[in-house]
């Protein structure tokens, strides 16, 4: 299995979907769509969209079955990146490699293209799915709960709180990851999985492997802030540090939560392997996030 080229390939279809799926950039009002479409065309990983297709795949789904459900988790993703850039929020000036949404178009702009990817994400997987009015339902309410407030934006608003103390506990830190970042990476399998038409069961494994790799995958983001440079990430590095913000390399020091990180991906790939179909796409592209540069 060659992960690089079925990555490449799954990446390209995500931006084709993107294109497909998202309103073009002339549509009116044009600084609006062109906002919208400014952070979503800015590249990044796609890892969760990849994950939803990879996961659906697994099942026997072609690519484009999956595709919308795909789309709407790039576009909330990406609405919550926006967003976390704000001035009133961890005010940022780069992201993806590029000058963050508020400061190439405006603040007023860059908030209203992050509402609008938010809504728009509800709206393909409605009318992507209106024929299957079950899959599509089951779709919505993974999405509605993963990025709403007892998850994404639950876990946003405690990292905004814990940021006003230096002594943030672990418990706290726990539930920061697992909403912030866990809840859509466990949306992008279950999605897929639905998709698919996993069982239940399967669906389940999904979100542990979800939750574990989400785990592992904020911690490395913790490692990389503390790590690496401005120019590899593509958004400011050294950031924690500078805020005295609570994260695994503080608690932990960086050598434990290297581990830490690793336990989790381990965990995440033993999930993985339970599923049925060939997994090896899945499980390769889980273990390289662990070894992850930006
Ligand atoms: C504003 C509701 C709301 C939520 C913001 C996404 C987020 C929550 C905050 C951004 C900061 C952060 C460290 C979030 C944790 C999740 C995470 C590591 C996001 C970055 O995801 P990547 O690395 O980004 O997959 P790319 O650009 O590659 O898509």
């Amino acid at each position: 299995m060659d992960l690089s080229a079925e990555l490449k390939r799954l990446v390209t279809r995500v931006e084709d979907g993107l294109d497909r799926h998202v309103p073009r950039a002339d549509t009116r009002p044009a600084r609006l769509h062109a906002a919208m479409r400014y952070s979503l065309e800015a590249g990044g990983k796609r890892l969760r969209p990849v994950l939803t297709l990879a996961t659906a795949g697994l099942f026997g789904a072609a690519d484009d079955r999956a595709l919308p459900a795909a789309v709407a988790i790039e576009c909330i993703h990406t609405y919550s990146l926006i967003h976390d850039d704000l001035p009133c929020m961890d005010n940022d000036d780069l992201r993806r490699g590029r000058p963050t949404a508020h400061k190439a178009f405006d603040e007023a702009t860059a908030l209203l293209a992050g509402d609008a990817l938010l809504t728009h994400a509800f709206a393909l997987l409605a009318t992507a799915y209106a024929g299957e009015p079950v899959l599509a339902r089951a779709l919505i309410g993974e999405l509605a709960e993963a990025a709403g407030s007892r998850r994404l934006i639950g876990g946003q608003m405690e990292d905004l709180l814990a940021e006003k103390k230096t002594d943030a506990t672990a418990d706290e830190l726990e539930f920061i990851h697992l909403n912030k970042t866990a809840a859509m990476i466990e949306a992008a399998l279950v999605m897929g999985g639905l998709a698919g038409g996993a069982s239940e069961p399967a669906c389940d494994t999904l979100r542990h492997a979800g939750r574990h790799l989400g785990l592992a995958f904020q911690i490395i983001d913790d490692v990389l802030d503390a790590t690496a440079d401005t120019a590899t990430l593509g958004k400011t590095a050294g950031k924690d540090a500078k805020a005295g913000k609570t994260t695994y390399v503080k608690l932990h020091g960086l050598d434990a939560a290297r581990r830490i990180a690793a336990d989790h991906t381990a965990a995440a790939r033993r999930e993985i392997a339970a599923l049925p179909g060939d997994t090896a796409f899945l499980d390769a592209l889980v273990a390289s996030m662990a070894s992850r540069t930006k």
